[in-house]
């Protein structure tokens, strides 16, 4: 990346990220930029790993993406984006998970139900968030995300179907069905970023325009933010600011750990050791 001036958040962007759970930050990257990290997306050590995944034509959510491509690995560390989420989460920063957020060409694909990041790794609190970083203009047409504001203040909510399994889409639909007027479409230009927090209901409707929506995601935590649940990912727990102090700080409020089907919860609640989690499971327990 070239050399950089590091804004960060106006008071403003600060208070509408704490009143409406949300913020766009217009135009960070440079055109020159975004067309270099465009080629990280469609270099073959990415393209590759999607034709071998068979997610290419699908919602393309390519986790651990810092460790595929140096672009990533740079991006996810930038010094302009750090200056963004430090005012939100603290000195202390690490990455819980980084993806790319492509939606193909093939139309009427890529839906993403409404959900909160959250629910998918529970930690012991809240100060968690999510960056996208725009590589195409977003427009509903694309497949934009929505948010629904203020929703970050609802706490935990309920994703689990019928039999108590979760599969990450919020059962609450009254919330963004019965108030339209609080939705939000979140459009911003190529080279800018949008920042959401991590209990902030969103979700993105398919790409119906026959051009690819590509973004990147990042989900960073405050140091002190203990994982509960899910999955240990190949680059979580990447320091981006400060250091790691060894601190457990806990919100009051009971998580459900997410099973996704069987009994497993993933690896990141280190309660039970591989063997026993075995013999658990033969017992159905
Ligand atoms: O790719 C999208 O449009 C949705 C991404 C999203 O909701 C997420 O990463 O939590």
């Amino acid at each position: 990346m070239s050399t950089v001036t590091i804004p960060g958040l106006s008071p403003d962007q600060v208070q509408a990220y704490h009143d409406d759970g949300f913020v766009v930050i217009a135009d960070i990257f440079t055109a020159a930029e975004v067309e270099e990290l465009r080629a990280a997306e469609g270099s073959p050590a990415i393209q590759q790993k999607l034709e071998a995944d068979g997610i290419k034509t699908k919602t393309v959510h390519l986790l651990e993406l810092t460790t595929r491509h140096p672009a990533f690995h740079r991006l996810a560390r930038d010094p302009r984006i750090v200056a963004c989420i430090t005012p939100l989460l603290g000195a202390d920063i690490q990455l819980q998970h980084s993806k790319l957020a492509t939606k193909s060409v093939t139309k009427g694909t890529g839906e993403f139900g409404w959900h909160q990041d959250i629910m998918f790794y529970p930690h012991t609190n809240t100060s968690l968030l999510s960056v996208f970083v725009y590589l195409d203009d977003a427009t509903p047409e694309n497949g934009c995300m929505s948010m629904l504001k203020g929703s970050h203040k609802l706490g935990p909510l309920n994703h689990l179907d019928e039999n108590g399994k979760f599969d990450g889409v919020c059962r609450a639909t009254h919330l963004w069905r019965d108030q339209p007027d609080q939705v939000v479409a979140i459009t911003p230009k190529a080279g800018s970023i949008s920042i959401h927090h991590c209990l902030t209901l969103h979700g993105s409707p398919a790409n119906v325009s026959g051009r690819p929506r590509r973004g990147v995601v990042f989900s960073y935590r405050a140091d002190d933010a203990q994982q509960l649940g899910d999955t240990i990912f190949q680059d979580t727990g990447l320091v981006v600011a400060g250091r790691r102090r060894g601190l457990t700080r806990c919100e009051p409020g009971t998580w459900i750990l997410p099973r996704r089907g069987g009994h497993n919860y993933g690896s990141a609640h280190h309660q039970v050791g591989p063997w026993a989690q075995a013999e658990n499971e033969k017992n159905n327990l």
